[in-house]
């Protein structure tokens, strides 16, 4: 009897009480959940852009990509679908990483998370920044899996889990805060677990 007893509502040791968001489980699996069907990317075909507007800043391939430095990060993930998961170890490339490389400072505030399956998530430039987020390629030691957004996905892990756009392949600075598919369609613009900010008035 180690979690187990803890994983529902209840009695919870305070280790796990502290670090669950308001209205979140804790979950030992790792359950997928995709708009749509799971889009399959050889790695050989990926490319990752970048954009200021329309205006292609800089984009790599699988090569180039891994060139980059590379990072590895564990965090606590929390979905807005209240289950979260403790401890994620991921490996991948930071955006202050990507963002040197290519030779810029951000732009603008705003940044939209761009992927092969056609998904979208708005992001505030500053929390993709300051070693808070990473484009991942591997998560518990292994290349990430198809179904958890291989061969990339984006990892913003302190914003509720939409916001880690799998099968990620570009980020595009915007002039404005542009919805995503999940904000246009009634969840939150930022999405802090903490605050609890699931849908569009929370
Ligand atoms: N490209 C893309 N990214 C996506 C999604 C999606 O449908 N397409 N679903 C989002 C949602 S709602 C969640 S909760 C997480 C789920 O990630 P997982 O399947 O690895 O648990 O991915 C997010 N990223
Ligand atoms: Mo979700």
């Amino acid at each position: 009897m180690v979690t187990r007893g803890f994983s529902g509502r209840g009695n919870r040791p305070p280790e796990v009480r502290d670090r669950l968001p308001p209205g979140q489980f804790l979950e030992s699996g790792f359950p997928v959940l995709s708009a749509g069907p799971t889009p399959r990317i050889r790695t050989e075909d990926w490319t990752f852009a970048l954009k200021d507007g329309v205006r292609p800043v800089k984009s790599w391939n699988w090569v180039e990509f891994h060139a980059l430095p590379q990072t590895k990060m564990t965090r606590d993930i929390h979905c807005v679908t209240t289950w979260s998961k403790f401890d994620t170890f991921w490996e991948g490339v930071l955006i202050d990483d990507m963002l040197a490389d290519a030779g810029i400072e951000p732009p603008t505030a705003h940044t939209l998370a761009h992927s092969y399956d056609g998904y979208t998530t708005n992001v505030p430039t500053e929390d993709l920044v300051a070693g808070k987020a990473m484009i991942a390629t591997r998560y518990a030691g292994e290349a990430i899996s198809a179904d958890h957004g291989g061969p990339a996905r984006l990892l913003v892990p302190h914003l509720y889990f939409w916001k880690s756009a799998k099968w990620v392949n570009g980020l595009q600075f915007t002039q404005r805060d542009e919805l995503g598919f999940w904000e246009l369609r009634g969840y939150h613009r930022y999405g802090d677990p903490w605050r609890e900010q699931r849908y569009t008035d929370d």
